[in-house]
């Protein structure tokens, strides 16, 4: 069956949530675990680009793209006819007892495009958490050390080692230890909030992990994980200079540095990977999200040497590189040929930057303004003290929801507001998009000030 196309243009015919989402939302709470949360309750009826349409025929603006996976639009056609065609002929054999060959293409790709000028292999699994689990067992297995050093604000995942590589207690981890042990976390070159100013944050963060690996004995640690760019605790870009930091720290102890790229990498932040901006090469690099446009598959990429030490049959798993995934994947692949998805990153910033900078001076509550490519964020903090505004952050998303943009919040206190359009998304709906965004951050910062005249007036 062939859709017509989605209008790539926001209309509300409904108040959001309407009231089929209202109704379908009551039912899921008699149904499911409420232990999943939900950042908008409105139930989707269709994808396509940057549009999602709710069950009451609302167009909402996707500016999630489903937390940076759907980068090539929710339905993309390059993706539909690997995933058809492969749908038509098998499903599913399982890697580990009898081969397909599309498995093999994904990591032929992989080898050839993560950074890294030297041999590479590649296994797939499918979540994200997953492949982060079996870069730690590939860098333990090659160097017969155990510990592994993770950065504050970390995310890696939701599993029993990665909620313990993960920095955030709650949600991810709270009663839910204990813990596998021998993960030490260091400082990560955060510039808006470093004590002694951004300026220092590169010198003191390694000069803070030096000291760290000298503690514990440097000789002790297997891995060293850390996000390019990091993603649920933030989108915080560290300081220039931080990253090839510590690729030296890693090669000096021997330590096999994992670039962890699922969210940032893919072509999200203007480059394929985001470790192409400083030039710097993981050991092993992380794909997951976007690589499969939607479809469950993550991968590590990495030296032939520690790839190929762990003894046979010791990686794995029943959906490891499912035949429908890989397929998705090389369509993906195919999207991202003839470098437009790059453009548009770089087009999508240029724009962002254009209409979202000017808050920083034009109110009072926009503490910072970064990223790169499409993978961009508004943190909010009062001026001077940059004390954060979660409330504020939750204010702007559910303003944005209301009015038929999807955002989302990250984070370690919650108060940035994340923008992860997907990267085909019209000029006109992106600008659509961060016109109403800037709009109701000035209005909620108008209220700021008004509460504020009124507690001094008191
Ligand atoms: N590493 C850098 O961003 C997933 C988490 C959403 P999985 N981020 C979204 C949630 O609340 O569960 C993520 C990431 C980075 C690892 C992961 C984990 O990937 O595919 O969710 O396991």
């Amino acid at each position: 069956m062939t859709l017509a196309s989605l209008t790539q243009s926001r209309l509300l015919t409904t108040a959001i949530p309407g009231p089929r989402s209202i109704a379908l939302h009551a039912e899921r709470e008699k149904q499911v675990t409420s232990g999943f949360g939900v950042a908008l309750p409105i139930f989707i009826d269709r994808a396509e680009g940057a549009i999602l349409e709710d069950v009451d025929g609302n167009r909402i603006i996707d500016f999630a793209s489903g937390i940076a996976v759907t980068s090539v639009g929710a339905s993309n056609p390059k993706v539909q006819a690997h995933v058809s065609e492969q749908l038509a002929r098998f499903t599913h054999t399982c890697f580990m007892v009898t081969e397909y060959d599309s498995f093999t293409a994904v990591c032929r790709w992989l080898n050839e495009h993560t950074p890294g000028d030297f041999e590479k292999r590649t296994a797939l699994f499918s979540t994200g958490a997953e492949a982060i689990e079996n870069a730690v067992k590939v860098a333990r297995s090659a160097t017969g050390r155990q510990r592994v050093l993770v950065f504050d604000d970390a995310y890696h995942g939701r599993s029993l080692l990665t909620m313990a590589m993960t920095a955030k207690e709650n949600p991810y981890k709270l009663n839910f230890g204990p813990f596998p042990a021998e993960v030490i976390r260091a400082p990560f070159a955060a510039p808006l909030r470093w004590p002694t100013g951004a300026h220092n944050a590169t010198a003191d963060a390694l000069a803070a992990l030096e000291r760290i690996l000298e503690e514990n004995g440097p000789e002790t640690f297997a891995a060293m994980v850390v996000e390019p760019i990091q993603g649920e605790g933030g989108f915080i870009v560290p300081s220039p200079g931080f990253l090839p930091g510590l690729r030296d720290i890693a090669t000096k102890y021997g330590i096999v540095l994992v670039l962890d790229e699922i969210q940032a990498g893919m072509g999200r932040t203007g480059a394929l990977f985001a470790s192409n901006d400083e030039n710097i090469a993981g050991d092993i690099t992380v794909t997951a999200k976007a690589l499969a446009g939607g479809l469950p598959l993550s991968a590590i990429t990495g030296r032939i040497e520690l790839m190929n030490a762990v003894h046979a049959g010791g990686l794995g798993g029943t959906y490891a590189g499912n035949p429908l995934a890989c397929a998705a994947a090389l369509g993906v692949f195919e999207a991202f040929e003839d470098g437009s998805l790059i453009e548009n990153a770089l087009r999508i910033e240029t724009t962002a930057r254009g209409i979202l900078e000017p808050l920083r001076s034009t109110t009072g509550i926009v503490a910072d303004v970064r990223g790169r490519g499409a993978m961009l964020a508004v943190e909010f903090a009062d001026a001077g003290t940059l004390v954060p505004r979660a409330d504020l952050a939750k204010a702007i998303a559910d303003l944005c929801h209301r009015s038929g943009l999807l955002v989302l919040v990250c984070g370690t206190f919650s108060n940035v507001l994340r923008l992860l359009p997907p990267l085909v998304i019209d000029q006109d709906l992106l600008e659509d998009g961060l016109i109403l965004l800037r709009d109701v951050i000035s209005q909620v910062s108008e209220a700021v000030d008004i509460e504020q005249l009124e507690t001094v007036a008191t």
